[in-house]
Parts: structure tokens; C-alpha cells; sequence
């Protein structure tokens, strides 16, 4: 079978808005594996990213002409995933169109509706998308294939049952990375850990259950990891193929496992990339300890990024965080103390959220050591708990405008996203750009961000994201 997966249009204005310049651009991790997984299985595959490839789209499709085209999706994507496919019906009939990722494999039904896309994958999509090709080569039956949803002859939305996780990710084979032009990605210069910054996911899910976190409709709430040794395979081959000097660790929670991070740690610092790679990872505050962060920043760990996400304890156990305040202000010291970098983010506007709580969390974001800060708006997405209370305090509407879910909203033309009882999206909006403007003129801050620019030599790249925030914030167009 002759498949071509793709990353639609990202209009990243419409969700970043006047800070859309800021942002970065990394490889669709999820178009990355699955083309890898299918090309192990013998078909041809091809991958394209309208945030990277160069080519004409169409022309591709013309020249490839693929038996099917696998479409990755979230809630920012779904218009443009729905718009593109309509464009490849009209110029290849017969192609079938599979789309999977967060946003459908919560509510299929808002890309079936409109009758270009064919299917629906739920979740985890190796083999369901193998699945599906096995199908369409006449050797498997539609009603038998665990985790997809499609519209029957009469239209009606057929969901099968859900597919089961893959026990051993280890199994998988590493993103085919060389399917996509990689020299085209770049991390955001305040966040660059490197020239050369390679992706790398080392685990899938999560233990833990925020009720704003949309992550469970891919993986569950499970945790599932790689082991070193099957890590370090990617490792070595990016070192040796993309000469590698950064790693953006994607994995919702690094440090989940200790004994692992450590042996991770023991061989970076063995064969000798502590030295020549440097690297960023995700973790929460009561996954991390001072033996664990000594021996990180000696494997190169560059910088810890927290979700800390409120200032007010009450709010934190009612997002079910789990964590206290006394344990963000503990992890913040002693990853400053290990000399990493924190970065840490927080959400305005939570249910139950007041006026004194935001500028609670505003005031204790500022007050922590940390290096990197950005205080994003709450977003139902959904499939979160958060979406469940949107709705029924009677603010979703049932055809929602999905552009208006966006965490940097007060950016953007739109409203906040949620606002909690007794409060304004007007209010909301102008907190989140005074909290990340007073991080942004901290002296810390400046020095820090000048740190991670000298080190590349980009001051061009420097003065012009000063100049983009400052207008970001305080022009209104
Ligand atoms: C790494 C990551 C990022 C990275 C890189 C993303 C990338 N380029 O791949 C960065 C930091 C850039 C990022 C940014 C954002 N992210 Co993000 N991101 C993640 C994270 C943590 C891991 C994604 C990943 O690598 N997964 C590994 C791959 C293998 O898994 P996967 O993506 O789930 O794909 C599997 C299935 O979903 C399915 N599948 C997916 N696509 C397709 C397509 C087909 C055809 C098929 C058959 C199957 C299929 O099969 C895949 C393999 O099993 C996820 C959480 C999560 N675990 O899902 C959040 C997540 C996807 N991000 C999220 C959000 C909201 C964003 C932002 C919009 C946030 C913002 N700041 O505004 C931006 C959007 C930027 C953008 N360019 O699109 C939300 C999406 C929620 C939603 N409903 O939209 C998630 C779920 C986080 C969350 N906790 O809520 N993100």
C-alpha cells in the first residue's frame, strides 16, 4: 500500500496570536512513528509537514498518488485537517483519508461529519492503522478492527471497541525522522539547548490524572517506557546521522522513574554525550530529588521544565495536581541548586479560580528562582474533566468554534477559552499578558534569556524577540 502521512496547516497565528513568532517548530513525533511502524511492515511510505516541507503538497500527491493519506490532529488542527481533506477528495477521488491524535479520538464525529475523511483512529494508531491497510488490501474485515470509528453506508457513526494499548513500546521502531526534512525545525532561541536539537520521546502516558490534561485520550492513564539501552540506539544514531548536540525530551513525565533516569544519566555521562549534548525534559515537583538533579546536570540536563500551574493549594488539589506549594518552592530551589534551569508553567482562570487566587499564582510565579515562566489561560479540551465542567456550566456550545481554544488566548482575538464564575475573559486576558510581561522584564530572566543567546552568538535573533513581546503585549494589533 502506498501511504502518505501528514502534519496539516498550523495557523499558529490564530492560537499564539501576536506571540506566534516566538514560537518554535518540531517534528510531528506522531507522523514520525507511525510512518515508521507501516514502513517496517513492508508498504511504502511518505511523509509531508506544511509547517516544514518545501514541495508542493499537491504535486506530491500527484506524482505519489497514495492508495491512503494518514492526517494527524488537535483541537488547533481540526479545520485545517477537515479543509485539507477535502482538497485531496476533490483531486484524488479514490485515495482513502485516515486522521487520528487527541482531538478525534475524542469526538470523531467532528471530522466525519463533513464525508471527506474515511476513518477515525482512536488513540494509540500503529496498529490500527496497519489494520486498516490490511483491510483495504482485501485481508481484514472493517467491523473487526479495534479503535476506529467510520460512518456506516446510511451515515450513522460506527465506533468499534477500543484498541489496546501496546504492551512493550520497545517493540516500536525510532521515528523516521528521515522521511521529513529535519534541518527545517527549530526550538524557540530562549529554549534552544542546542544547533542541533532532536526530539526524542523515551516514554508513553502519564501516572498522574490533571483534570485539564487532554493526554489520556492517546495513552490512557498508564506509563509505559523504553529502556536505556532501547533509548540509546536513537541516540547514537542521531549523534552519528544529524551530529546532534540537543535533545528535547517530549515525554509528559522524565523523571517518573528514578532508577531509570539515573541509569539514563550514568550512560550520557559514560559514553560521553554529557559533554557534547545538552538537554530539556518535563517533570512535576514531587518527581524529582537532589541525587536524581546532581546527576542530571552532570549527563548534560540543561533545563527542568515544571508544570507547576497555581499558586493557590485548593486550586491545585481541586485540578487534582497533587503537589503543594511547599514542594514547588523545595524542586524550583534544588533544580537551581543542581544548576539546571526551571521553567515552569501555570494556568489563569481554573474552576473555582478568583480575582485574589490569579493574582496569587501571578505574585508566586514571580517569586520562584525560575528561568523560564509562561502563564497560559485554561482550555477545555476535549476529554478533560475541565471540558466535562465547561459543559455543563453551559459554556461549550454544541457547534464550538475550536480556534477559540487556545492557552495564549489573551494574545489572540479571541476570549479566554473558560471563565470560571464571577470572573471576565476581559480580566483574564490582561492578567495573563501583565503575569508573563513581569516575568519577562525580570532581571533574572534577562539574564538568563541572554545567557542562552550568547551562548548561539544570536543577537539578531535576541533584540528581535524583545522587540516581538514588547509589541506582543502591548500593541493591540
Ligand atoms: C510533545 C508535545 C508537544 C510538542 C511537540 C509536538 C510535536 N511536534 O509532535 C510541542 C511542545 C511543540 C507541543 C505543542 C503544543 N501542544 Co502538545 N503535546 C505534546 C505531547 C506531550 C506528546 C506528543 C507526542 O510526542 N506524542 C507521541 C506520539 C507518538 O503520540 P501521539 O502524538 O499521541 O500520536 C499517537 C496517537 O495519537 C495516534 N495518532 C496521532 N496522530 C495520528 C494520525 C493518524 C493518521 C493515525 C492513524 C493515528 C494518529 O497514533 C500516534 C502513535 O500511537 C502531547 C501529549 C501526548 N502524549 O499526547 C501534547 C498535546 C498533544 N499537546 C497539546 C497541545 C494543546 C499543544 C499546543 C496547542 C499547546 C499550546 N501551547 O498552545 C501546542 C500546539 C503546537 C503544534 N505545533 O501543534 C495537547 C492537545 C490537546 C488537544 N485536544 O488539542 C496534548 C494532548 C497535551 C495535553 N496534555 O493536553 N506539544
Amino acid at each position: 500500500m502506498k501511504l502518505l502521512l501528514v502534519n496539516p496547516p498550523y495557523q499558529i497565528e490564530k492560537y499564539y496570536g501576536r506571540v506566534a513568532k516566538l514560537g518554535f517548530n518540531f517534528p510531528p513525533m506522531a507522523i514520525l512513528c507511525l510512518a515508521a511502524y507501516i514502513r517496517d511492515k513492508g508498504h511504502e511510505v511518505k511523509a509531508y509537514d506544511f509547517q516544514a516541507n518545501e514541495e508542493d503538497f499537491f504535486s506530491l500527491l500527484d506524482d505519489f498518488k497514495p492508495d491512503v493519506v494518514g492526517i494527524t490532529c488537535h483541537t488547533a488542527l481540526v479545520y485545517s485537517t477537515i479543509d485539507l481533506s477535502k482538497k485531496i477528495k476533490q483531486v484524488l477521488g479514490a485515495c482513502r483519508i485516515i486522521v487520528g491524535g487527541s482531538h478525534p479520538s475524542v469526538r470523531p464525529q467532528d471530522l466525519l461529519a463533513e464525508g471527506s475523511i474515511d476513518i477515525v483512529v482512536r488513540g494509540e494508531g500503529e496498529l490500527t492503522l496497519l489494520e486498516i491497510l490490511e483491510y483495504l488490501e482485501g485481508k481484514k474485515n472493517l467491523p473487526d478492527i479495534l479503535g476506529i470509528t467510520y460512518r456506516d453506508e446510511s451515515g450513522a457513526l460506527i465506533a468499534n471497541g477500543d484498541r489496546p494499548l501496546i504492551k512493550d513500546i520497545n517493540t516500536l521502531p525510532m521515528p523516521a525522522l528521515d522521511l521529513l526534512p529535519h534541518d527545517r525545525y527549530r526550538a524557540s532561541p530562549d529554549m534552544r539547548v542546542g544547533k542541533k536539537v532532536m526530539m526524542l520521546s523515551t516514554a508513553r502516558g502519564c501516572p498522574y490524572r490533571c483534570t485539564f490534561c487532554a493526554m489520556k485520550e492517546s495513552f490512557s492513564q498508564t506509563y509505559r517506557s523504553r529502556s536505556v539501552e532501547n533509548i540509546f540506539k536513537e541516540i547514537d544514531f542521531y549523534v552519528q546521522n544529524y551530529s546532534a548536540d540537543g535533545l528535547f525530551i517530549v515525554d509528559e513525565l522524565f523523571t517518573a522513574n528514578k532508577k531509570r533516569v539515573l541509569e539514563f544519566c550514568n550512560l550520557m555521562i559514560e559514553k560521553g554525550y554529557s559533554k557534547s549534548i545538552s538537554w530539556w525534559a518535563q517533570t512535576r515537583a514531587d518527581c524529582v530529588d537532589d541525587e536524581m538533579l546532581k546527576v542530571m546536570r552532570q549527563a548534560g540536563c540543561r533545563m527542568l521544565s515544571f508544570g507547576i500551574e497555581s499558586g493557590v493549594d485548593r486550586l491545585l488539589k481541586s485540578i487534582r495536581k497533587n503537589i503543594t506549594i511547599k514542594q514547588v518552592k523545595n524542586a524550583v530551589k534544588m533544580v537551581n541548586k543542581a544548576g539546571i534551569d526551571a521553567r515552569g508553567s501555570f494556568i489563569l482562570g481554573l474552576p473555582g479560580e478568583t480575582f485574589s487566587d490569579s493574582i496569587r499564582t501571578i505574585l508566586f510565579g514571580l517569586s520562584l528562582p525560575l528561568q523560564r515562566l509562561k502563564f497560559g489561560l485554561a482550555t477545555p479540551f476535549p476529554g478533560t474533566e475541565l471540558w466535562d465542567i465547561a459543559v455543563r456550566e453551559g459554556k461549550i456550545k454544541e457547534n464550538e468554534d475550536w480556534d477559540r481554544f487556545s492557552l495564549m488566548a489573551g494574545y489572540t482575538k479571541h476570549e479566554a477559552p473558560y471563565v470560571p464564575q464571577g470572573r471576565t475573559s476581559k480580566q483574564l486576558r490582561t492578567l495573563q499578558l501583565i503575569g508573563n510581561f513581569l516575568f519577562f522584564i525580570k532581571p533574572g530572566t534577562v539574564i538568563s534569556v541572554l545567557r542562552y543567546y550568547a551562548s548561539f552568538g544570536d543577537f539578531k535573533g535576541l533584540l528581535f524577540s524583545f522587540k516581538e513581546f514588547l509589541k506582543a503585549t502591548f500593541l493591540r494589533k
